[in-house]
This record gives C-alpha cells, structure tokens and sequence, in this order.
C-alpha cells in the first residue's frame, strides 16, 4: 500500500485522512498484513502527521491509581481473576488520599481510578463515590473510572459525583472470541454500559487486546465495532501472558502488531485520544507507541509506589521510571511536551 509511495504521497494520504476519507475493508486488511519493516515506518510516518495535524507535540498525561485488585471475574488473559491465587489489596480512603498527594503539582491532566470488578465496591457504589470524592478533594482533576461493568443506576450516581470518564474495553467485537476471554461476561451488557455512560454526559475509552487469537479478520470486526460506538478514545493493548491465569504459556506470535494497530487507530479515529500504556512496555516502549501516532501517556504512577498495574510488565524491575518527571523527561527528549490543561478539559467538555 505504501510501498511506492515517496513523501510527498504519503503527505498527501495523511491529508485525504484528514479531508475524511475512510479506509475501506481492503485497505484495512492490506495495512495489518504490511510485513515490511520501511512500509511500517511509512505506516507510522502517516500516522503521526494526522496526529500532529490535529494535537502538534501536545500529549495527555493520565495518572493511573490500581486501588483494589479483588475481582469475581475470571478473564483467561488477567492476573487478578478470581482463580488466580495471589496477594490482593484494596486502599483504604487514606492510602488513596495518600496517593492522590503525591501526585500534587505533577503534570497529570487526568486521575484513572482502577479496579478489578471487587463486589465491595460493587454492592456499594456510594463507597466508590467517596473514592472520587477524595480525588476531586485533593486534585483538582478530571476522573476517569475503569470500574468494570456497572449498572445505570451507579454509573449515574459516579457522575454526579463528577466522573469525566468512563474506560471499559470490550476487547474484541469478534464474538467467539470474546467469549473465551471475557469468560462468563454478557457481550451486550458491556456495550451497554458503555453507551448508556455516554448517554448521560460521559467520554468513554474503548479498547482492544492483540496476541490472543485474534486474526486480521477478527482485528477489523473489532476496529469496526469500535468505529459504530464513537468512543472519545480508543486503544490497544499487547496481552501479556501472566503467571497462573488460563493464557499463562500462551506465546506471542501474531503479525498483528500493538505498533502496527494503533497507527491503523490513528488513521480511522483521526482526532481522538489514542494512549501509550505504560503497562505495557514501559517508557521505553512509550517512545515507539508514540512514534505510531499515540497522543496520551496511561499508567503514570507516583515515583516510589508499589501499585499494580494490568500487564505489569515491570512488576519484578526494581526502577521502574513510570511516574510523571520521568515520563515528562523522556517526552521532552522526543521534541513532545505536555498538553495545557484547558485542552484537555475542551475534550472533556469540562467547563474550567
Ligand atoms: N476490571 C476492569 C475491567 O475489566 O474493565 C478494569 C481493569 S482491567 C484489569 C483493565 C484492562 O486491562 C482490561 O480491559 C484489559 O484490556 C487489560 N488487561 C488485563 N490483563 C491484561 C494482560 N495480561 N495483558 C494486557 N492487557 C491486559
Ligand atoms: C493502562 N494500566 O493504561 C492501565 C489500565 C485502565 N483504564 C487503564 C489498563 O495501561
Ligand atoms: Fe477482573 Fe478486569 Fe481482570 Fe477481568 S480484566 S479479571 S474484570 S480485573
């Protein structure tokens, strides 16, 4: 697809995205099956200047706060499903005062409150609103939650208690698929929440996992699945196998790149949010997912925290550089700087 073309093509392609054309079933098949290491980087090249057109060197920081890890699901991919025989925890309001002081005066535009689906905060989703009461008390920022499924009634409820936004991946739109991941889990009532949030005034991530089975095939009924929502931001994320879940000796052998995906992201959600988790890769793998048209930084955590994350691809590193001087540092060192608040806060809708 790309093959051919010089910069000038390419230039011109990242505009006809920008002018809104749409890729076409064939398009899309063609861009997840490039091979290519330079096609790649011209697949990436077009993917970054659609993202400059619309956010130059501007990135979103989100700082991500894991405050319980019970869950009572059993997803095949997740450390913290219930089967899996691990130490847990849950915050108490304190501890998660503690964190949120952390994070004073850092360059965070956005505070992640993350959990496993935990049956305390479950059945009592007034405990939930006072943790983002807390949050709202101590930062000034916009909350994002990742909750899991909830019904209407709590998801109103966390609004009016000021939650900005609302993160649930469903992972896959391929539904055989979703089945054996998302094990036991209603397809609809995921989409559900999801839209019913956005009904009632929410921003909503979707997301999708690579490496688990997923072929082209199955990779472009999940990116168009996503495209029908009009999620405010969209990601992927690379499975990481992890230690006692069911997809523990899975290997990693898809051609369907984290890399590759979030460029295809970035050309068909042009102007949204798209992050580089640092779950994932951590800083270093910041910089490529960067460089393939990402525009947010997710998982900063404060400098000296032993909380979880999701992959927790440094859970046994000792430095593990994913709070906001570090990440601030390394994106500097890429030309890129930190978005200003207030834009952030025009995404949002959020009048300051
Ligand atoms: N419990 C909530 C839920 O499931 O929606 C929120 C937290 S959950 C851990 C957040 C996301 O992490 C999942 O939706 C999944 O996309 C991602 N995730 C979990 N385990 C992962 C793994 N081993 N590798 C990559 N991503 C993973
Ligand atoms: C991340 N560990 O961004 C976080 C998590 C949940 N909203 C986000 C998956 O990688
Ligand atoms: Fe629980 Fe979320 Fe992990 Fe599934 S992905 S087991 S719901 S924490």
């Amino acid at each position: 697809m790309f093959t051919n073309m010089d910069k000038n093509d390419l230039d011109a392609y990242a505009q006809r995205i920008i002018n809104g054309m749409q890729l076409s079933e064939d398009n899309l098949r063609e861009i997840l099956l490039i091979a290519d290491s330079t096609e790649l980087e011209k697949l990436h090249y077009v993917a970054r200047k659609v993202r400059d057109h619309y956010f130059g060197n501007k990135v979103f920081l989100y700082s991500f706060v894991y405050f319980s890890t019970y869950c009572k699901n059993r997803c095949a991919f997740c450390y913290y499903n219930t089967m899996n025989k691990i130490n847990r925890y849950r915050l108490g309001f304190e501890d998660i005062r503690n964190v949120c002081r952390k994070l004073k005066g850092e360059q965070i535009h956005m505070v992640d409150l993350t959990m496993g689906e935990d049956p305390y905060f479950h059945e009592n989703p007034s405990q939930f609103a006072k943790v983002i009461d807390i949050v709202k008390e101590e930062l000034d920022l916009p909350v994002m939650i990742s909750p899991g499924v909830l019904d209407d009634d709590a998801l109103t409820m966390l609004r009016e208690h000021g939650a900005n936004f609302l993160a649930l991946y469903q992972e896959t739109y391929d539904k055989e698929l979703y089945r054996n991941l998302r094990v036991g889990q209603s397809f609809s009532e995921r989409i559900h929440a999801r839209q019913f949030a956005q009904q009632i005034g929410y921003c909503v991530e979707d997301g999708l996992l690579t490496g688990v089975g997923n072929d082209v095939g199955s990779t472009i009924i999940s990116l168009r699945g996503m495209a029908r929502e009009n999620p405010q931001m969209v990601r992927v994320m690379t499975f990481i196998p992890q230690e006692g879940t069911p997809l523990e000796k899975e290997v990693q052998e898809s051609n369907l790149s984290e890399l590759k995906i979030i460029s295809v992201l970035r050309l068909m959600f042009p102007d949204r949010l798209i992050p580089a988790s640092l779950d994932v890769e951590g800083i270093e793998g910041m910089v490529y997912r960067l460089n393939a048209g990402a525009n947010v930084v997710t998982s900063i955590i404060p400098s000296d925290s032993s909380l979880e994350g999701v992959a927790n691809y440094d859970r046994k590193h000792e430095e593990r550089k994913r709070d906001p001087k570090s990440v601030v540092a390394k994106l500097r060192s890429m030309g890129m700087e930190p978005a200003a608040q207030s834009d952030f806060n025009k995404i949002l809708g959020v009048v300051a």
